[in-house]
């Protein structure tokens, strides 16, 4: 681990801090309705994940994807309350489901820290220079996991800012992801034939 990468992402767990990183709210999972069809702009087949901010910070949107099929990812918070998200596939072994676990995310060798890295954080500049990571440039497939040092994620600072890719999963697979400005921030999907 070069010591560039910890304090380039103290300086971003900063600007998560700084608009109420503390308030870890065990908000975990994922939450209800399919939001897809409710969206005019998407296609009809198009499952979608929304970062919110309103009550609580956390994701709500599709449980369930077929292979194959688009999902889109979409920020509809305001980014001067509760500062940018993050959209990051993670292996399961490594989300962070302790409130001691979420503290120490930044940590090396902890995700937050290695997807950070991933997004080419600059601290100098205070800019993410990769705001999109797509590991195997093919949709969404690829987790970031303790050997896995690029895997897929979006980082949006952007209210209505969204993107659309294929989910490449297998069927039968869980996408487990999580943002890793919140850590508390968490959800999954199931990919299905
Ligand atoms: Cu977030």
């Amino acid at each position: 681990m070069r010591t560039g990468r910890s304090t380039a992402a103290r300086g971003l767990l900063a600007a998560g801090a700084a608009v109420g990183l503390a308030m870890a709210l065990g908000a975990g999972s994922a939450a209800s309705a399919e939001e897809g069809s409710t969206a005019a702009a998407a296609a009809a087949n198009t499952k979608t994940i929304s970062m919110r901010s309103t009550p609580t910070l956390r994701f709500t949107g599709s449980t369930h994807v077929k292979a194959g099929e688009p999902l889109r990812i979409r920020n509809l918070s305001d980014p001067k309350e509760k500062g940018p998200h993050t959209f990051t596939l993670v292996a399961k072994n490594v989300l962070p489901d302790s409130p001691e676990d979420r503290r120490a995310c930044f940590t090396p060798g902890k995700i937050c820290l290695t997807a950070a890295v991933a997004h080419k954080f600059d601290e100098e500049e205070e800019k993410v220079n990769r705001p999109h990571v797509d590991a195997l440039l093919r949709g969404w497939d690829r987790r970031f996991s303790r050997k896995v040092e690029t895997g897929d994620s979006w980082y949006s600072e952007t209210k209505d800012e969204e993107i659309t890719q294929d989910v490449r999963a297998r069927p039968g697979q869980v996408l487990r992801y999580m943002c890793i400005i919140h850590p508390e921030m968490q959800g999954q999907i199931r990919v299905t034939d």
